[in-house]
């Protein structure tokens, strides 16, 4: 009789299977049983890792990258920031890809369009401008702006200061789905068709065309979310009510054409906590990105604490417990794909 260790030859069943697997190996055929639990573990086990990056510690890297290329020949000039446990990924978290661009004065970032959605939000500086679909929209700190799917975009500065923004994109999603395309416009600088504020004037003001449609598909036909706007949104929030024990006063930034998320696969907030407030843990199954804008705390993520200050971004992987501690009132801003598990039925969250 052939037991549990041994087959009919008498060959310990750890050798059979090891020999098993070997010549299956050439057929490209693997055993599920070997993997099965790493593939549905019972919570997700994220490669994913907490961190933070101080802006005072990166910005020196980003003056040096203007002195060493330009915008034109980098195309885009940008320090990805690389999620320590996902190195030479060129992504924050599993499914999002983060950097810091600058873009000098006089130069420009050529046209292009990609199947990538992008947003950007202004960190440093002011008087840069970008162009989505023919419409340019100057840039000053704080403003969230969006690069629609598809959109021709191009970025310039023809003002006096550098200008640094975060840029956050789906490319890991997109690479994925293996859906990933791109080409450059015929020139270097997309003609402008529309005057600045044109967006705003259509679709920013609780008013929208009778034909309606977003020029954008699934995505915002507002482009560009003014940080005065947003900040005082929030303030009067804060005025008007209690915080929420997990988040604050919080407010997402929406598409007015829906009233759901301004993109479709990566989703936006922005949140204000009073001076002195900590937040009850909070945990849920997308992946965020935050960056102060306003204020001093400590972001306590799983056991490890970071403290920041404005301008620094740390990135809270899937399903770990954040709990936010404020000295001063803080702004911050953050996003993940939040939207893309909803619609995907996979999103999760838990209030502890
Ligand atoms: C891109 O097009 C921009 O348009 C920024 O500013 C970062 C990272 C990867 C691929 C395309 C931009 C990008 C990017």
């Amino acid at each position: 009789m052939a037991s549990v260790l041994e087959n009919r030859d008498g060959v310990p069943v750890a050798a059979a299977r090891r020999e098993f697997y070997r010549r299956m190996d050439r057929d490209h055929l693997a055993p599920l049983w070997e993997v099965l639990h790493a593939l549905v573990p019972p919570a997700p086990q994220s490669a994913c890792r907490p961190a933070l990056w101080k802006y005072r510690a990166v910005r020196p890297y980003i003056e040096e990258s203007g002195r060493l290329i330009s915008a034109r020949e980098a195309v885009r000039r940008v320090l990805v920031l690389e999620n320590p446990g996902l190195r030479g990924q060129s992504r924050i978290t599993t499914s999002l890809y983060c950097g810091l661009q600058l873009i000098l004065p006089g130069e420009v970032a050529p046209s292009h369009r990609h199947t990538q959605t992008a947003l950007r939000l202004v960190v440093e500086g002011s008087g840069a401008y970008t162009a989505v679909d023919g419409e340019r929209v100057t840039m000053h700190p704080g403003d969230f702006i969006i690069t629609p799917a598809w959109a021709w975009h191009d970025h310039g500065n023809p003002g006096t200061e550098p200008v640094v923004w975060m840029d956050g994109l789906d490319i890991p999603i997109a690479q994925l789905f293996d859906a990933t395309f791109a080409e450059n416009y015929p020139e270097e600088v997309q003609p402008v068709v529309r005057p600045e504020g044109d967006a705003a004037a259509r679709y920013g003001a609780n008013l929208a065309p009778l034909e309606g449609a977003s020029r954008f598909g699934k995505t915002s036909p507002v482009f560009c979310y003014p940080y005065a706007r947003s900040r005082e949104a929030i303030a009067a929030l804060a005025r008007a009510g209690d915080p929420d024990p997990c988040h604050g006063f919080k407010m997402q930034y929406i598409n007015p054409a829906t009233g759901g998320p301004a993109m479709p696969t990566i989703g936006a907030f922005l949140q204000l906590l009073p001076a002195g407030f900590r937040t009850a843990p909070y945990r849920s199954s997308d992946a965020t990105v935050y960056l102060a804008l306003e204020g001093e705390g400590e972001a306590r993520i799983g056991d490890e604490v970071f403290a920041f200050e404005p301008c620094d971004i740390f990135v809270v992987p899937s399903w770990r417990p954040l709990r936010l501690a404020v000295r001063s009132e803080c702004v911050l801003f953050s996003f993940s794909d939040r939207p893309a598990q909803i619609a995907l039925g996979l999103w999760r969250e838990s209030r502890a």
